[in-house]
């Protein structure tokens, strides 16, 4: 279902900037999970350019049951710009859920008008993919931007709606970005590095996809892949790491408790 949006991220990626790839603990580049009736692999990549301190894209393919994919743009550290973050969910043809949005390190007046007005011109042409749908796991006025795609749709509104949002978002974000000079103000460096820990360290503390993980690949290979791949700025809180030395036991617990 998401595959064209891996394809079009990589073409643009790779003919806009100058990628360098970045190596992944094998163990968390692709597994395979055959946990369930349906077989599940997952698979990451991760580049980084001179702009783009860290690129990481993941797919989720489990047939019919789900296909997802993720993703996180993290500027260098001199940038101040805005993540753009990407999450695209299908389990079957009935349950699509949509986010994608440039994700604010910070919310004055000044950054929200050069980093955020801009996107408003494409989000007001895409209103049946921004739903304003309440936020169970996450607060919207942390992270998220007022022009953020984030909707319930169906696989047709997928093709023929979110591709070419996606596209013009992503546009969007690379002109932004290579049109920037970037800061060597320490000062600025130092609260930009701190603003994307603290981002790693929010969505990792509330991830839905935690319980996903551990369904289908287990809870130490998912606080792993949690800490050391998607928000390896943040660091497991202690319950977790506990919950990982008594794994053997929470392993069958958590295939049980699992609701996909
Ligand atoms: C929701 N994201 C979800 C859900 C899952 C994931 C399982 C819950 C879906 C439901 O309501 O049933 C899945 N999240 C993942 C996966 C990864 C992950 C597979 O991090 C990693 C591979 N989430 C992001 C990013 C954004 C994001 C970058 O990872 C930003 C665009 C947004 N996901 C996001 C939002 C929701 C969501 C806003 C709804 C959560 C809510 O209601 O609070």
């Amino acid at each position: 279902m998401f595959q064209p949006f891996l394809r079009h991220l990589e073409q643009e990626l790779f003919s806009r900037f100058e990628l360098k790839s970045r190596p992944i603990d094998p163990e968390l580049e692709f597994q395979m999970s055959k946990r369930g009736k349906n077989p599940a692999m997952i698979e990451s990549w991760c580049y980084q350019s001179p702009e783009l301190r860290k690129i990481r894209y993941t797919y989720i393919n489990a047939g019919k049951m789900a296909q997802i994919f993720n993703s996180v743009l993290y500027p260098s550290y001199g940038y101040d710009m805005p993540l753009l973050g990407i999450d695209f969910l299908a389990f079957g043809q009935k349950k699509i859920l949509v986010v994608l949005d440039f994700q604010p390190l910070f919310r004055d007046e000044g950054y929200m008008e050069k980093y955020i007005e801009p996107v408003k011109a494409i989000r007001d042409r895409y209103d049946e993919l921004a739903q304003d749908l309440p936020m169970r796991f996450y607060d919207a006025a942390q992270y998220f931007s007022p022009y953020l795609l984030f909707a319930k749709t169906d696989a047709d509104t997928v093709v023929n709606s979110l591709l070419p949002a996606f596209k013009e978002y992503l546009d969007l974000y690379c002109t932004m970005l290579k049109n920037l000079k970037p800061t060597d103000d320490p000062e600025r460096i130092a609260k930009i590095t701190q603003a994307h820990k603290d981002y790693d360290q929010y969505s990792a503390d509330r991830d839905p996809a935690a319980g996903l993980f551990n369904s289908y690949f287990g809870h130490e290979w998912s606080e792993q892949f949690l800490h050391e791949f998607l928000f390896e700025e943040s660091t497991p809180s202690e319950s977790a790491k506990a919950e990982i030395e008594t794994d053997s036991a929470s392993e069958s617990e958590s295939e049980q408790t699992a609701n996909v």
